[in-house]
């Protein structure tokens, strides 16, 4: 380490206190990499402020010395956005883990960014009290990064995604100004809404320090059911029957054949589920159980009149349970099973079906193996291109080649190229094929704005950067 980096530590300790650096390399490699396939780029040094002053103290050093700084929640990000691509300091906002205020009467919330989103959700539950976005990695991702990626899970279906919670902010800016959106106002429309603008925006316009969230009641039943459908387009094709016939599930998930063989080597899977081409898992949620189970045996009826295939309803909570996770297990058992590069696409509803036969022709043409799963009620299928035993450099190109022509796909059939996972590092080429190049210049513009140096979370979103 030169003089110059010893004395900025030396200085940066001042601000924080002992022991907020971590400067070793397995540290920097830690911190090197999230959840997204296999990357990995080690940071200079990692920074742990424990409050919003920390974080300004930081930032402003870092602007005065043109630092790149990478914000980070818990790393669980599947498109690249919490890695430190340029070097620089990673900044951790981990250790900012205060709820500071639980208003009741107001259901509001009041967390700071370090907080674990299922910490957050169970301590509020505990009272009656609901916050529902739920993605896959709620027990550990941290609430700043799920507002960082605009996250969502299964029930955005019926609640929408983080961003419909959030109904103000405390972020710090680039050159070091702590700023606030918003409020605890369930309505507001005083100036531009910054907090919809910060929230998705990937960690590249302010570091995300504190968030006042909207709550709403708990939902006291849920009932869970799965459809098998003996075809892949049938089981699509029924998602946009299900809101058009007047159901509103709190989730809506698809599953093709593939995905649950690949989870059934982990998982017990019915047997109705693992012998049928696709299947779809809901959620429905309410607070009167006839109602719910009279709309759960509406819904198979109309949906499943085609085959003779048993549908699945869940009732008890430990049932319920154990049909979810047959569906969270999705990811982990395809990660287990091979390499894979995940292409979060999105498409209207009616063109699902579509969607799933142009994954797989494309895939077939690469020789590749696509398995599609996911939001199917929000339109939101992940659709995983798996290497198999493809060399390394066949892959790449087949890989590379084969997500180019399914976001083509994904384009053409009017959807976009993320849902949840956001663009970070590893979808910015893709960005241009749903954004007009006025578009382009109007996020750059933006991206200026907060950040003229260019130096919170540089190489993301745009390719040009
Ligand atoms: C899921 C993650 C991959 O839906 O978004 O399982
Ligand atoms: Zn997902």
């Amino acid at each position: 380490m030169g003089l110059a980096q010893q004395q900025l530590m030396a200085e940066l300790e001042d601000r924080l206190g002992a022991g907020r650096l971590l400067c070793e390399e397995e540290d920097r490699r830690k911190y090197g990499r999230d959840e997204t396939e296999d990357l990995q780029f080690d940071p200079d040094l990692v920074v742990l402020p424990s409050s919003t002053a920390e974080v300004a103290a930081v930032l402003e050093l870092a602007a005065r010395e043109r630092i790149p700084v990478t914000p980070r929640g818990a790393g669980t990000g599947l498109s690249g956005g919490a890695l430190p691509v340029r070097g620089g300091w990673v900044l951790s906002v981990e250790r900012l883990n205060r709820i500071r205020r639980l208003d009741r009467e107001n259901l509001v919330v009041e967390a700071e960014a370090g907080v674990v989103l299922g910490d957050l959700q169970r301590r509020l539950a505990d009272e009656g009290l609901f916050y529902p976005p739920d993605p896959a990695s709620r027990d550990s991702c941290l609430l700043g990064g799920t507002i960082a990626e605009n996250s969502a899970g299964p029930r955005s279906c019926k609640y929408g995604p983080t961003r419909k919670w959030v109904l103000g902010l405390e972020a710090v800016l680039a050159d070091g100004r702590i700023f606030r959106t918003g409020g605890d106002s369930r309505k507001n429309v005083a100036g531009y809404d910054l907090t919809q603008l910060l929230i998705g925006s990937e960690g590249t316009l302010a570091v995300v320090t504190a968030a006042t969230l909207a709550l709403r009641s708990q939902p006291t039943v849920r009932v869970s059911v799965a459809l098998p459908f003996p075809d892949l387009a049938e089981a699509a094709g029924a998602v946009s029957r299900i809101f058009r016939l007047g159901f509103e599930p709190a989730a809506c998930e698809l599953l093709e054949r593939r995905a649950i063989e690949l989870v059934a080597r982990h998982l017990d899977v019915p047997a109705q589920l693992s012998s049928c081409e696709a299947s779809l898992f809901l959620e429905l949620d309410g607070n009167d159980r006839d109602e719910l189970l009279e709309a759960a045996s509406e819904l198979a009826e109309a949906l499943g009149g085609s085959t003779d295939l048993e549908p699945i309803v869940a009732l008890d909570e430990s049932d319920q349970r154990r049909l979810w996770q047959i569906r969270e297990g999705i990811a982990p058992a395809i990660k287990a099973h091979s390499s894979y590069k995940e292409a979060d696409t999105v498409v209207p509803r009616s063109a699902l079906a579509d969607l799933i036969r142009a994954a797989r022709r494309i895939a077939a043409d690469e020789h590749l193996e696509a398995v599609a799963y996911g939001h199917a009620g929000d339109g939101n299928l992940h659709v995983n291109l798996l290497r198999g035993a493809l060399a390394e450099d066949e892959w790449a190109t087949r890989r590379a080649r084969a997500e180019r022509l399914l976001f083509e796909a994904v384009a053409d059939l009017g959807g976009t190229v993320t849902g949840e996972h956001g663009i970070g590092w590893t979808q910015r080429e893709y960005l241009p094929l749903v954004c007009g190049p006025t578009t382009l210049e109007l996020m750059a513009a933006v991206k200026s704005a907060f950040d003229p140096a260019g130096i919170l979370n540089p190489g993301k979103i745009f390719q040009e950067s």
